[in-house]
């Protein structure tokens, strides 16, 4: 019997590359986890929660701020994709078409994506982009974790509620983790370390067989 490794208190990172669209991106041999969710609901700033750097990605109160995926390779092996926020309005159409579908096409071609953590305000459930995403991943059998961030906004019986809702709505998703979140405070951020690890260790374990 394998001893159990302990659970790191962050994942160890460092910047890999940006890249404006799929063709840029590395070579496709490591599994890789991406974080998408609209402008502003805080994907930045979770991926510093998670791997214990605040100036790992840039984080700003100005919606719109990463604008190309940007890849981080772990210590522990496997890499984490910070994706551009879709829906900010203000970027202009032409910006926004150019980022989705580069988004897009991350999502529907990368063959080393063995994950995907939506990011999603709290306080704004059932957003239009998100429920694609979410029927996305589950028509693709892809797992899924949403973080419902910004939880310290509101009290906790107000966020058992707004969980609970979440979980109902989506109890026929196969692959569908719903966590509260608060990347400001770090709250539920090693449920999300664990998750992430499971899925990298599922995934060399397949390569291995
Ligand atoms: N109160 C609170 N604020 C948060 C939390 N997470 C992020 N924020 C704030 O929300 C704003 C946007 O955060 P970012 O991490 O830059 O959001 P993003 O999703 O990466 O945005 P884009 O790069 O534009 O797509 C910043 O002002 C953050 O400080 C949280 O858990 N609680
Ligand atoms: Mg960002």
């Amino acid at each position: 019997m394998t001893a159990k490794v302990p659970l790191p208190e962050r994942l160890e990172a460092t910047f890999l590359k940006s890249a404006p669209s799929l063709k840029q991106c590395p070579r496709d041999d490591v599994a890789e986890v991406a974080f998408a969710g609209r402008s502003n609901a805080g994907k930045s700033s979770v991926l510093n929660q998670i791997t214990g750097n605040k100036r790992m990605a840039k984080v700003s109160k100005t919606p719109g701020r990463t604008q190309l995926l940007n890849l981080f390779d772990l210590r522990r092996g496997g890499r984490l994709v910070d994706l551009p926020g879709y829906g900010y309005a203000k970027a202009g159409r032409a910006a926004q078409t150019t980022w989705q579908s580069a988004v897009n096409d991350y999502l529907s071609r990368r063959d080393n994506l063995v994950g995907l953590v939506l990011v999603t305000d709290i306080r704004h459930p059932g957003q239009v982009y998100d429920e694609e995403i979410i029927a996305w991943s589950a028509a693709s059998e892809l797992p899924i974790c949403v973080l419902l961030n910004k939880a310290d906004k509101l009290g906790s019986g107000a966020q058992g509620k707004a969980l609970a809702a979440f979980e109902r709505a989506h109890s026929d998703h196969p692959a569908l983790t719903a966590l509260c979140f608060s990347a400001l405070k770090g709250k539920g951020k090693m449920a999300l370390i664990e998750l992430l690890c499971d899925w990298f260790d599922a995934a060399a374990g397949a390569d291995q067989r």
